[in-house]
């Protein structure tokens, strides 16, 4: 008979499709990774035949609304046959192939699904990034990917139409818009006339499919790169244990399309679970529009960042009533007892909170029927052994801080990334000992439950996104007023923290007026990178604390915003 599916049962020698039970396997090690796994073909494919056969209930895969009346619903079927054609679009008029690299900036609209699905069905990786991109950040990352084909919605196109000259490698511009432009190929006309006909290429387990750019302390953010598997299988027990989906759930997960929460909650482990992903279009976050889409629709589970639940609190919660909800979930940055505890009062929810990183994906977390310590953002997650460990890789004992980390067996896990593309020496870096160190600081308690304490570097962690200083610092410094900057963190009530920097003032600038020149410079810098990173607070200070050797000391300034001393 014809192979149904990718995976040789070594017990009955026959090919039968995998099944959830089988992804759960792998993941617990019991398992050995099949040779060949695509998430289109082994996962969603399987969805539209369990529709069918009326083994799914008839919720849609995907619900999407604009809050303004608009609404697409996609059953399993019709995400395959659309994204099918969305596939026929990237290969034959895109002229792209297996292993490209696509760079998808693109807000919460129905296409950011089919076409991320559409490169799984071709084996081109998919590379997000959030619209807030600025020409400069697009820059870099389509000359360091050396991406072929850029998909973007309008408001992105003057930022790549201005550095599209420097970027030699780009062979593709795919505008998904109603209204075509000059020089960029249309989506929507070429979708129009494609075939749904398209045959899922049998990619490898661990042949790329998504990079992620991740900022650290020093120079441009690294390029995580992700296998099928480690997305389209690792996420298998994070969605059944952490999520607790069931195929008849709907999932509300709000991340914007350029991060990996994005990924987990409204690709991977949704659809693994076979549950409804719900996404509202949303341009800018609000909080009256958050909350009526929860009395409107029966989502039941919600995952969102602590700073929304933040926001949130402020509001007398008990004038709405949510119609489905059941379970919420939070993570991208600490959780603080007080929210979690409002939020109960206020909604009779728990939340539980989970804790991971785009290059490892979840490694702690509070899942669905155990204890909840409320700080705590739980215990380490299978597949990971998760330690708290000191400088030289030694494991440390419950109620010693140090760094989390999570121990190596002999080869590498397959729900790790498997590489920061073209430097190996930041990929070697996150290696000590027998462990992967994470860069975070915690504490694990005498019931193995862990407890967040901070970045072990410079990195600040401001409403669920991860900045690197130096960006800010190299944004600062192109202004004429600044001599040099110090980028920290610094608390924040609703963000947890914000970005602060310290600026020395050129001469000219000395006598300005303090509030204009700090909301000159931030504007600069919400034009020179990615908006969210702006420094909310901007303080000038005639010089900075420096080493002997002239090297800026961060920590100094940071522990003083902190109140450490
Ligand atoms: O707050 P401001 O108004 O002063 O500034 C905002 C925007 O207004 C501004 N902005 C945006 N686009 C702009 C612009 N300014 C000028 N020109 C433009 N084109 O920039 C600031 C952006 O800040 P924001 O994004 O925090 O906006 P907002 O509306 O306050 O949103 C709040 C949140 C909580 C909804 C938002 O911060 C958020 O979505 N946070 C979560 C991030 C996230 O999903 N992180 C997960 C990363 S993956 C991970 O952690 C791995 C886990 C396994």
């Amino acid at each position: 008979a014809k192979p149904t599916g990718r995976y040789l049962h070594k017990d009955h020698q026959l090919w039968a499709p995998l099944t959830l039970a089988d992804f759960e396997a792998i993941n617990r090690c019991e398992r050995s990774l099949p040779k060949n796994f695509n998430f289109a073909g082994d996962v969603l494919d399987q969805w539209s035949q369990k529709e069918k056969t009326g083994e799914r209930p008839a919720n849609p895969a995907l619900w999407w609304v604009n809050g303004k009346g608009a609404e697409v619903k996609w059953s399993f079927e019709e995400l395959g046959s659309l994204s099918r054609k969305a596939a026929n679009v990237l290969i034959k008029p895109c002229g792209l192939k297996r292993g490209d690299r696509v760079a998808v900036i693109l807000p919460r609209i129905p296409e950011w699904w089919l076409i991320n699905v559409a490169c799984m069905r071709t084996g081109l990786v998919f590379m997000p990034g959030t619209t807030q991109l600025t020409a400069k950040d697009i820059l870099y990352r389509l000359r360091a990917s050396k991406a072929k084909c850029v998909v973007v919605s309008e408001e992105v196109v003057p930022a790549v139409e201005s550095i599209m000259s420097e970027c030699p490698d780009l062979k593709t511009k795919l505008l998904v818009s109603p209204h075509s432009q000059n020089g960029w190929l249309s989506f929507q006309e070429l979708f129009q006339s494609a075939s749904e006909e398209h045959s899922c290429v049998e990619t490898g387990s661990q042949e790329p499919v998504a990079i992620y750019f991740t900022s650290g302390t020093t120079g441009a953010p690294k390029m995580a790169q992700h296998s099928q598997s480690s997305l389209g299988i690792g996420y298998t027990l994070c969605g059944r244990y952490w999520l607790d989906l069931k195929s008849s759930d709907i999932i509300w997960n709000m991340s914007d399309t350029g991060w990996i929460k994005a990924a987990i909650g409204s690709v991977f482990s949704s659809w693994l679970q076979g549950a409804c992903v719900f996404v509202h279009r949303m341009a800018q976050f609000d909080t009256e529009t958050f909350l009526d889409t929860l009395t409107t629709y029966p989502i039941t589970t919600l995952c969102s960042a602590p700073t929304v639940y933040r926001m949130l609190v402020q509001k007398d919660l008990k004038r709405y009533k949510f119609k489905k909800l059941r379970h919420c979930l939070t993570g991208g940055e600490p959780l603080n007892p007080e929210v979690l505890e409002q939020w109960k009062a206020q909604t009779g929810l728990d939340l539980y909170e989970g804790y991971g990183q785009t290059e490892v994906g979840i490694i702690c977390a509070n899942q669905k029927g155990q204890e909840i310590k409320p700080g705590s953002m739980g215990k380490g997650v299978q597949p990971y052994d998760v330690q708290i460990i000191d400088e030289n890789g030694n494991v440390l004992p419950p109620g010693k801080e140090g760094e989390i980390a999570l121990r190596l067996q002999t080869t590498r896990p397959f729900c790790f990334f498997s590489e920061y593309v073209d430097n190996p020496e930041k990929t070697a870096a996150t290696i000590r000992g027998n462990f992967y160190v994470t860069g975070d600081r915690g504490v694990m308690d005498s019931d193995g439950f862990f407890w967040f304490v901070g970045r072990a570097d410079d990195v600040i962690i401001s409403s669920g996104y991860r900045i690197g200083p130096f960006e800010v610092e190299s944004a600062l410094i192109e202004h004429p007023a600044v001599v040099e900057s110090a980028v920290v963190s610094s608390p924040d009530p609703i963000r947890g923290e914000v970005v602060k920097a310290f600026v020395v003032l050129s001469a000219p600038f000395k006598s300005s007026n303090p509030e204009k020149l700090t909301l000159e410079l931030q504007d600069h810098v919400k034009k020179s990178t990615a908006p969210y990173k702006y420094p909310r607070k901007v303080e000038f200070v005639p010089e900075l604390p420096k080493t002997i050797t002239g090297k800026i000391k961060r920590n100094v300034l940071r522990d003083h915003e902190w109140g450490r001393t």
